[in-house]
């Protein structure tokens, strides 16, 4: 097993999958392709063996023989770059696939790390729940135009592509919020990503590494 991918050591979610390693998991598993998990505590993720794999610091990275990436969408992109199935072969097709991964990470993950940060980092200060409805409606913004574009179709563009697994990872984020559950078609469109057998297959390993019994010491 030659690819080796990075994730906490034990995630603060407790394995609901919300970590970015889940969805380089899935990119795998969706390929094919095995792979180990190297686990990175939270002292190890700022010392020089970790940062030499990812400059800021965090997880996931990617191994594979002298090739190491950081930055999930750059490693989903790798991994279906490498390997038919997830990005489609004619050149337009690729390209709007492509397009929709980095709406998932750069138009509709940053107003959903919000809350989050928003709750997380922020929730002891004065202003920080009276924020929160603004952030809110911002999120809301962006799904109702989302789901407007998905309209009824199953995935965004055609087939199921490495857009369709970064926007349902993202959008995973939501589901304590209630959010998703606004936009019934959206709802349907995440539910469709986790029914996928190699979604499946991802969230379970992911669970089982994060609950794994730890020795003492
Ligand atoms: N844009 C990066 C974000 C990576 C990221 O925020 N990773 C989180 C875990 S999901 C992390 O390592 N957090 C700990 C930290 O930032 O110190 C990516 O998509 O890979």
């Amino acid at each position: 097993m030659s690819i080796i991918i990075s994730a906490f050591d034990r995630s603060p979610d407790g394995g609901r999958g919300l970590a970015r390693d889940t969805r380089v998991r899935w990119a795998l598993e969706e390929v094919g392709v095995d792979y180990g998990v190297r686990p990175v505590a939270w002292q190890a993720m700022q010392e020089p063996a970790h940062l030499a794999r990812h400059p800021f610091g965090q997880i996931p990275t990617f191994e594979d023989g002298g090739l190491t990436l950081f930055e999930s969408g750059a490693i989903v992109f790798h991994i279906a770059d490498r390997h038919a199935s997830l990005l489609p072969e004619a050149p337009e097709a690729r390209a709007r696939a492509i397009s929709w991964m980095f709406a998932a990470l750069n138009t509709v993950e940053p107003p959903i790390l919000d809350i989050q940060t928003a709750m997380f980092q922020e929730g002891e200060q004065p202003w920080a729940k009276a924020r929160m409805p603004l952030i809110h409606e911002r999120v809301r913004g962006r799904l109702r135009q989302l789901a407007a574009r998905l309209g009824d179709a199953d995935w965004l563009d055609g087939a199921f592509s490495a857009g369709d697994l970064l926007m349902v990872s993202v959008l995973l984020r939501l589901r304590s919020s209630g959010l998703l559950d606004e936009f019934a078609n959206l709802a349907a469109y995440v539910a469709r990503g986790e029914a996928r057998p190699a979604y499946r297959r991802a969230f379970e390993a992911q669970r089982a590494f994060n609950t794994r019994p730890q020795s003492a010491g």
